[in-house]
C-alpha cells in the first residue's frame, strides 16, 4: 500500500520549515499547490506552485474565509482511488488527485494567547484548514496529511526510502491529524464558554464524552461537568439511577468512593456495607446479614453518617432498605436491589438509589487523573489487594486467627481513606476512622476520639477500640502513633512498614505484647 506522491496540497499558516520541504517535493517531481500567502512563499523562493484558484476556478474570497473550500480541492481529498466510480466523477468534474495534504491551522490558539480581541480570535478560526485535514484523514488508504512541521521529514523518508508513503504512516499521520482538529477545537470552545461565563472541564484532556451537565461543582459558584471516560468498569458513571433528585458533584464524588471501597468485600464474602461521607468511608462493617452489616457500620460514626452515601456488596433487601430509610441517607449504590427494597426508597423522594450491575474489581487496573495549575497528573489505579500481598509477622506474638482477620478487614478498608489513614476495627467493623490528617499521630487520636463518642452515643461503657485491631495506610515513622493506637486499646496492628525506625515501632509493639504484622505495600491516598 505504498502510495506515491504526484500531487500535493501546501496551505500553512506557520511558514516554518517550508520552503526546504516543498523544494525536497519539487526536486522529487511533486506539483504543488498551495493557498494565497504560501503560493507567495514559494514563489519568492523560486518553487514552481499552482494557486488554489486556479484549480477551483474561484479567487480567494471573503478576506480569505473561502479558499479551499471547493468540490476541486475536497474531491480530490476525498476520492477512493481504487473506486470505478469515484474516479468517474474526478474525471467528469475535472478534479485533479490529492496524495499529500500539508496543513498548518490558523493560529487561534496563539491569538488567544497573545490577548487579542474577539474579533480577531473569531477571524482566526480556521475552517477550510480542519476541513481539508479531516477529508485528508478519512480518507488516509489513499492520501498522507501533515499537520505538524515536525513530520515533515517522515514524508521525505518514506518518499527516500518506498517512493510514496506507506499505509502504516499514513494512518499514523491521520491519527495525529484529528487529535490536531480535535484539540483546536477545543481551545475555540474552551475560549467561548469562558466567554459566556462557563469553564471546560479539563477532562477533554483524558478523552472524556460529556455525560452530564452538573448543576454545579464542589460549591454553587464552581462549574462543572461528568465525564465518562474509555474505561469499561462498573461503578457511578454506568449506573442507573432508579430514582431520587439529579447527582450532584459531591454525590458523584462520594458515590464512587463508596463503591471502589465496597468493591474489596466481593460478594461472595459475607455481606458488606460502607458508608461514606466527604469521599471518607465513615463505616464499614462484614456481617451475617446485610441488615447487620449496615447497623454495625452506622455504629462507627452515626453522627457523620447523617446524609452518607451507603453502597452494599449484594442485592439490596427490603429490611436493610427500610433501615436505609431511617436516617437521612443522599444516595444508596448496590448491585441489584430487591423490588420491595425499591419500593421503601419510592417514599423518599430526594434518596437516590443507584444500580449498577456489577462490583468494581479491586484488582482490577485503571487510570486515576487529577489536574494540577497547568498539568495533568495520571497514574495506575491503587489496585493492590490485602489478600496477594506477603504478610509477615514481625512481633514476639502473632495475631490470633480472629485479630488477623480484623487485621485484614482493617487493612482493606484504610485504601480507600484519606491520608494519613489510621483505622481501628473489631469484629469486622471499623471502630474508629481517623482521616486525611497531616500527621499520623493525629489520625490515631481522632479515630481514639470517634471511637469514644460513637460509645458513648450507643450507651456503651467501655469504646469499643478495646482490644481492636489497627491499621495504618503507611509506616508508623516513630513509634507515637502505634504508642497512641496501643493506649486506645488495640491489641494487633497491621502497616507497611519500611520507616528507618521500624526496629523502634516493632520494639513499642513487643513492650506492649502487641501483635504486629507487616504488609510491604502501601496504601497511601490523597
Ligand atoms: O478561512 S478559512 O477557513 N477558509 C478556507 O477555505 C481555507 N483554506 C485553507 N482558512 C483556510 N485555510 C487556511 O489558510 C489553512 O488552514 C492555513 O492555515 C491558511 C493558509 O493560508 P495562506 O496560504 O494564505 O497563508
Amino acid at each position: 500500500r505504498i502510495r506515491p506522491i504526484g500531487r500535493a496540497l501546501l496551505s500553512v499558516s506557520d511558514k516554518t520549515g517550508l520552503v526546504p520541504f516543498a523544494q525536497a517535493l519539487a526536486s522529487r517531481g511533486v506539483t504543488l499547490v498551495s493557498t494565497g500567502g504560501t503560493a507567495q512563499a514559494l514563489k519568492e523562493a523560486g518553487i514552481p506552485v499552482t494557486d488554489v484558484a486556479d484549480v477551483t476556478g474561484y479567487p480567494e474570497m471573503m478576506d480569505g474565509r473561502v479558499k479551499t473550500l471547493h468540490p476541486k480541492i475536497h474531491g480530490g481529498l476525498l476520492a477512493i482511488r481504487d473506486d470505478a466510480a469515484h474516479a468517474a466523477a474526478m474525471a467528469e468534474h475535472g478534479i485533479p488527485p490529492i496524495d499529500l495534504l500539508v496543513v498548518s491551522l490558523y493560529p487561534f490558539e496563539e491569538t488567544l494567547a497573545k490577548g487579542s480581541g474577539f474579533d480577531d480570535c473569531i477571524e482566526n478560526i480556521d475552517i477550510g484548514g480542519p476541513a481539508m485535514i479531516r477529508a485528508a484523514a478519512k480518507n488516509h488508504p489513499d492520501v498522507a496529511v501533515v499537520v505538524d512541521v515536525s513530520d515533515y521529514q517522515t514524508v521525505l523518508d518514506e518518499i527516500e526510502a518506498h517512493g510514496g508513503t506507506t499505509l502504516a504512516t499514513r494512518k499514523r499521520l491521520a491519527a495525529r491529524a484529528f487529535a490536531r482538529t480535535g484539540a483546536y477545537d477545543a481551545a475555540i470552545s474552551t475560549w467561548l464558554l469562558a466567554e459566556v461565563g462557563e469553564t471546560t472541564p479539563p477532562f477533554r484532556a483524558v478523552g472524556g464524552r460529556l455525560l452530564q451537565g452538573l448543576r454545579y461543582g464542589e460549591n454553587p459558584h464552581q462549574w462543572a461537568g461528568f465525564y465518562r471516560t474509555g474505561e469499561v468498569r462498573p461503578g457511578v458513571a454506568t449506573a442507573r439511577q432508579l430514582q431520587g433528585k439529579e447527582l450532584s458533584y459531591n454525590n458523584i464524588n462520594d458515590t464512587d468512593a463508596a463503591y471502589e471501597c465496597i468493591g474489596e468485600f466481593s460478594p461472595e464474602r459475607t455481606p458488606a456495607v460502607v458508608i461514606v461521607k466527604h469521599a471518607n468511608p465513615c463505616g464499614v462493617a462484614e456481617a451475617p446479614s446485610l441488615l447487620e452489616a449496615y447497623r454495625k457500620a452506622l455504629m462507627c460514626d452515626p453522627v457523620s453518617a447523617y446524609g452518607g452515601i451507603i453502597a452494599v456488596n449484594r442485592r439490596l433487601d427490603v429490611a436493610t432498605a427500610r433501615a436505609i430509610a431511617e436516617i437521612f441517607t443522599e444516595v444508596v449504590i448496590a448491585p441489584e436491589a430487591d423490588d420491595e427494597a425499591i419500593a421503601v426508597f419510592a417514599a423518599k423522594k430526594n434518596l437516590r438509589l443507584l444500580i449498577a450491575g456489577t462490583l468494581p474489581d479491586p484488582r482490577a487496573r485503571g487510570l486515576v487523573a487529577k489536574t494540577v495549575a497547568g498539568g495533568l497528573l495520571v497514574q495506575s489505579r491503587d489496585n493492590a489487594v490485602v489478600d496477594d500481598m506477603d504478610l509477615k509477622v514481625v512481633t514476639k506474638r502473632a495475631p490470633t486467627a480472629a485479630e488477623f482477620e480484623d487485621l485484614k478487614f482493617a487493612f482493606r478498608v484504610c485504601k480507600h481513606v484519606k491520608s494519613n489513614t489510621i483505622i481501628y476495627a473489631k469484629d469486622r467493623a471499623t471502630v474508629g476512622i481517623g482521616a486525611g490528617q497531616m500527621s499520623r499521630v493525629d489520625s490515631a487520636r481522632i479515630a481514639a476520639r470517634k471511637a469514644i463518642d460513637a460509645a458513648e452515643m450507643a450507651g456503651l461503657v467501655e469504646p469499643l477500640t478495646k482490644g481492636c485491631v489497627v491499621a495504618s495506610d503507611a509506616f508508623f515513622p516513630f513509634a507515637d502513633g502505634l504508642i497512641a493506637a496501643a493506649e486506645a486499646g488495640a491489641t494487633a496492628v497491621i502497616q507497611p512498614g519500611g520507616s528507618i525506625r521500624d526496629a523502634e515501632v516493632i520494639a513499642a509493639a513487643d513492650a506492649r505484647g502487641l501483635a504486629m504484622v507487616l504488609t510491604g505495600t502501601r496504601h497511601f491516598r490523597h
